[in-house]
């Protein structure tokens, strides 16, 4: 298995989800700064050059949720996602695809927004966050979206509150901040990869 990677990229919250799972994988640096994911040789492997993409057994999977929700079964045991067919594994899907498609354009939005698109740009992803900051308090006391078991959704959520706070997007919303600090703790988070091996080599 090999993760197509860049550090401080969305690729970020696949190798924490595969350091969860205690994964035994490679990783290829892909050398964001120098735009080596537009590459000849990376649009090969992601036909729109972007991060990240996973190789397993000889198949190429692009889109960061669905390489996590195909993680969370390929490595089941590790329980990092509610039992198939049951109402949390549908609340599951649920974050999933709203973070990616709901949250984040939401969030991009906001940073790209002109002085004019500022207020509503704000007043949209206030109303899509609380979304998930009242789905988390309404369960008061627990840690992770589904209670106290950690999952994927976690990684992915998580990942997205921490860019938003870097980016000053969650003032006033103390309970996410307070999530993504937590989120942040996990030592498969703060697992850094120093010497893997480039996209080149
Ligand atoms: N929907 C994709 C988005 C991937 C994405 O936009 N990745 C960024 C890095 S954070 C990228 O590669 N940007 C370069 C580009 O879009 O050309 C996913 O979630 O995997």
């Amino acid at each position: 298995m090999k993760l197509f990677y860049a550090p401080h990229t969305r690729a970020e919250c696949v190798r924490w989800l595969l350091d969860e799972l205690m994964a035994d994988y490679d990783v290829v640096v892909v050398d964001f700064e120098n735009d080596e994911h537009k590459s000849d040789f990376y649009k090969t492997i992601h036909p729109l050059g972007q991060l990240p993409a996973l190789e397993d057994e000889g198949n190429i999977i692009i889109e960061r949720a669905a390489i996590m929700m195909h993680l969370v079964d390929r490595f089941r045991a590790r329980n990092l996602a509610p039992p198939p067919g049951g109402p949390q594994r549908a609340g599951f899907y649920q974050f999933m695809i709203y973070g990616v498609a709901t949250l984040e354009p939401a969030a991009v939005a906001l940073f790209t927004a002109t002085d004019q698109q500022k207020d509503a740009a704000r007043a949209r992803f206030d109303e899509v966050i609380t979304v998930l900051e009242t789905s988390l308090i309404d369960n008061s006391g627990r840690s992770w979206l589904f209670g106290q078991q950690f999952t994927a959704a976690d990684c992915l959520i998580g990942s997205q509150m921490m860019w938003f706070f870097d980016q000053g997007l969650l003032e006033g919303h103390d309970r996410l901040i307070r999530y993504a600090r937590d989120c942040a703790d996990r030592p498969a988070f703060r697992q850094t990869p120093s010497d893997f091996p480039t996209a080149q080599q």
